[in-house]
């Protein structure tokens, strides 16, 4: 241990405490070591280059950071030492921090991994996004019901680093301060880049009353206080577009600040920035760069719009129609009205060029189509995953591509293996290091040198012996948290995202019941189940929430039911979030990608399972299409309807869940219970028929298309696992191939084909 390290934080601890380390409690270690971290990170230069990438994102759900940042320093090993010669344990000081949930689930992840990475690669690339001082919602359970709290992270001292900068927005008349704070981005053993935050001066946190209802008319009071949930298929409001609006403006003059700075000569931005567009939410950067250009830098409309179209690319991250932006002209007035004449501008434009209404900015209701916007004046469109991509060229957006077929491109998502991998599995990371050296942690697809000890028991059951540690750590924190006692010789077969019903959390839950009804007509499953869910729906998402409830009340009858309960446990976590993931998806057999085919863009989390061992039962979705292509049928369990299949039932309006239902007795039977009198004495009448409707009536997403796939491939699934050997293969084929989806490589990818730095 390096001497230094004790000094420095023993000092820390004595300036701020008067006491040794030793004497602190683990809050108190908390805040120092996070002066230590501040220290060292300083002292890293900052990533410089003639051109820099500003990925603009209205959220990044970065989680806990010390862990992170102390591996990336590489002092990690040397701190956890340190604190336990003096009786503390690291665990218990991560405990201590408070997460920021700046995201709603996927991409806002996804933008958290791509600035690791972007430092990691050492290209100059910054985030720009919303300090939002409650981030989501708390959630917790209430009667078997979602309740939405607020969730403050922001303490006296934290990550948050005061830069004094401040510009003035303009809503109409109204004029509302923004102040910056940054937060460090430091790369692993290299680089150096900042997460820019903008907030309001003069936010009033005393205006936030019971759970999350606030006062919504002051806007300069409330605007940065909460995190918009992800309501893709609700009603957006007019804070949503303050919010989009506040983070565009202050983005906007900040990038031009910078430019300024470095001597650029504003008629080649293209030159030294480039604006990664995430999704449409911060779209209105576009008209915003040009009005400023035109007012206040002496631009030819003509040459504002040139010159911003060269600097804008935009990436979509979904096919669902209902999840696309498109506001109504009179709100952006109403919002940012000298925003509406240059937005008039650029639809005339297109609308001279192109007749088909498909394409226009402003359509005939007069509501502004958000993504059009990008495609005309941004440069470059990407996808997310293969399939996601070439969906948009060939169906979604296809009329746009046969405008601009050069502008489209897919870039595959990724993650950042120093989260998903270096610090939620030490033990594997260390594992991996013994058995194919530790290349693989600057260059993933080193992975794939583990395939030559396919045959290898010891190798083979070491991972075991990994997953096993891992299913015990997890099984006493879900003890500890929620109460339940889990069998760790079961199979933990674990579903966790936003939920949506396109994710189809109701599917998995139709199969503990179909299990459920089983084992109460004497079918015993000879190895035992774990059913583990994690899920936030936003608050307005009222068939969400009821599926929520579903899976409360599963867990309550399944877990209390003797019968059942030694072959079975269903378990929804509270408050799923980054630092439970953490700790969900080491412990993970099978990985649940069920969404309906087309419909998921790609997917992270079924690349962070596959890298920690797990194995994907899925559709032919997202991501999960590459992921077999990459481990071949034998190592993967596919079920479903393809998307072709699924485009098409949508394009003839030919599905009819009923006939489904009538059809199978096995589909009836789990359906029906869902109204049963057991579930019905556990649960709430209204939420649970609302919900058997709409899976007779409507089920939109198809739950009853695959039902009876995904129950015959799962039970295979399971019965496979009881083979360990041919499990572990598959768990080892697994890790070794998931090389591909570092985010180290997509970012590369960024680079070369769009961003193009060095
Ligand atoms: C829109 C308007 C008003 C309020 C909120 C929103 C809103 C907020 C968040 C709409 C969508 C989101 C989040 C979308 C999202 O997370 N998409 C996921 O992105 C991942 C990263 O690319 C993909 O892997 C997932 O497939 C995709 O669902």
């Amino acid at each position: 241990m390096k001497q230094e390290l004790v000094q420095e934080l023993s000092k820390l601890t004595k300036k701020a405490y008067r006491k040794e380390i030793g004497e602190c409690t683990d809050a108190q270690i908390y805040q120092c070591v996070l002066q230590l971290v501040k220290n060292r990170m300083e002292d890293r230069p900052i990533t410089r280059g003639k051109k820099k990438v500003y990925y603009i994102s209205m959220e990044f759900l970065i989680g806990k950071l010390l862990s992170n940042n102390l591996i990336n320093l590489g002092i990690y090993d040397e701190v956890k030492e340190l604190l336990e010669k003096n009786g503390k344990s690291i665990t218990a000081i991560e405990e201590a921090e408070p997460e920021p949930s700046l995201g709603n689930g996927g991409l806002g992840r996804l933008a958290a991994c791509f600035l690791d990475s972007m430092a990691t690669l050492e290209l100059p690339g910054d985030g720009i996004g919303l300090n939002y001082h409650f981030g989501l919602f708390k959630q917790v359970f209430k009667e078997h019901l979602q309740k939405a709290e607020k969730n403050k992270w922001i303490e006296k001292k934290s990550w948050l680093e005061t830069t004094g900068k401040r510009f003035e927005v303009a809503f109409g008349d109204r004029k509302v301060t923004s102040v910056l704070y940054d937060i460090d981005v430091i790369g692993y053993e290299r680089g150096h880049n900042k997460l820019h935050l903008f907030d309001v001066e003069s936010l009033d946190e005393k205006l936030v009353k019971k759970g999350i209802d606030f006062d919504k008319t002051a806007i300069e009071k409330n605007l940065t206080l909460f995190l918009y949930p992800d309501d893709s298929d609700e009603a957006g409001n007019l804070l949503r577009i303050y919010q989009e609006y506040f983070m565009v403006s202050s983005g906007a003059q900040y990038i031009i600040q910078e430019l300024k700075e470095q001597g650029c000569d504003l008629h080649h931005m293209d030159q030294y920035a480039a604006i990664q567009i995430n999704d449409t939410h911060p779209t209105l950067v576009i008209p915003e760069l040009i009005r400023i250009l035109t007012w206040d830098e002496g631009f030819t409309i003509d040459d504002a719009v040139k010159v911003v179209s060269k600097t804008c690319a935009y990436t979509n991250h979904t096919i669902l129609a209902e999840a696309l932006e498109t506001w109504p002209l009179a709100y952006i007035e109403k919002v940012v009205p000298q925003l509406v004449p240059i937005i008039k501008e650029l639809s005339a434009r297109v609308a001279k060029r192109y007749k088909n209404p498909k394409v226009q900015i402003i359509d005939a209701d007069k509501r502004v189509h958000m993504a059009h916007i990008d495609i005309h004046y941004g440069y470059s469109i990407n996808g997310v995953a293969a399939i996601h991509t070439d969906i948009l060229k060939n169906t979604e957006l296809n009329h746009f591509y046969r405008i601009y077929p050069e502008k489209f491109n897919n870039k595959t998502n990724g993650i950042t293996f120093r989260r998903w991998l270096l610090s939620c599995n030490r033990e594997l990371a260390a594992l991996l290091t013994e058995t194919i050296g530790d290349g693989y942690k600057q260059n993933a697809e080193e992975l794939e040198k583990l395939l030559a000890q396919k045959e290898n028991g010891k190798v083979l059951n070491a991972i075991d012996d990994i997953k096993q540690q891992k299913k015990k750590e997890l099984a006493a924190y879900i003890q500890e948290k929620e109460g339940i006692s889990l069998d760790t010789d079961s199979i933990f077969d674990i579903q966790i995202k936003r939920l949506h019903e396109y994710k189809r959390q109701q599917m998995n839950a139709l199969y503990i019941i179909h299990k459920y009804l089983e084992i109460k007509g004497g079918k015993k499953p000879s190895t035992p189940m774990t059913f583990i869910f994690g899920a936030k729906a936003a608050p307005a998402y009222v068939i969400a929430q009821d599926i929520i409830h579903l899976l409360l009340v599963l867990s309550e009858i399944v877990n209390n039911d003797p019968e059942v309960s030694p072959y079975m446990k269903v378990v929804m976590v509270e408050n799923y979030n980054v630092s439970y993931a953490e700790k969900l998806i080491p412990a993970c057999d099978i990985s649940e990608q069920i969404s309906l085919a087309s419909k998921e863009a790609s997917g992270t989390g079924n690349m962070k399972f596959m890298l920690n061992g797990a194995v994907t039962l899925g559709t032919m979705d997202g991501a999960n299409v590459e992921i077999r292509e990459l481990v071949g049928d034998d190592n993967i369990y596919v079920f479903g309807k393809d998307s072709e299949t699924v485009i098409e039932h949508y394009a003839k309006a030919d599905y009819v869940s009923a006939d489904y239902y009538k059809k199978s007795p096995v589909i009836k039977e789990a359906v029906d219970f869902i109204v049963s009198e057991q579930a019905l004495a556990v649960g709430h009448k209204k939420n649970l028929e609302r919900l058997y409707k709409e899976l007779l009536n409507k089920d939109w997403f198809m739950t009853l298309l695959d039902l009876e796939d995904y129950i015959k491939v799962k039970d295979k699934a399971f019965k496979d696992y009881e083979n360990r050997k041919k499990w572990k293969k598959m768990m080892l084929v697994n890790i070794a191939k998931a090389g591909f989806f570092s985010s180290d490589r997509t970012i590369a990818e960024y680079n070369r084909d769009i961003w193009k730095l060095k």
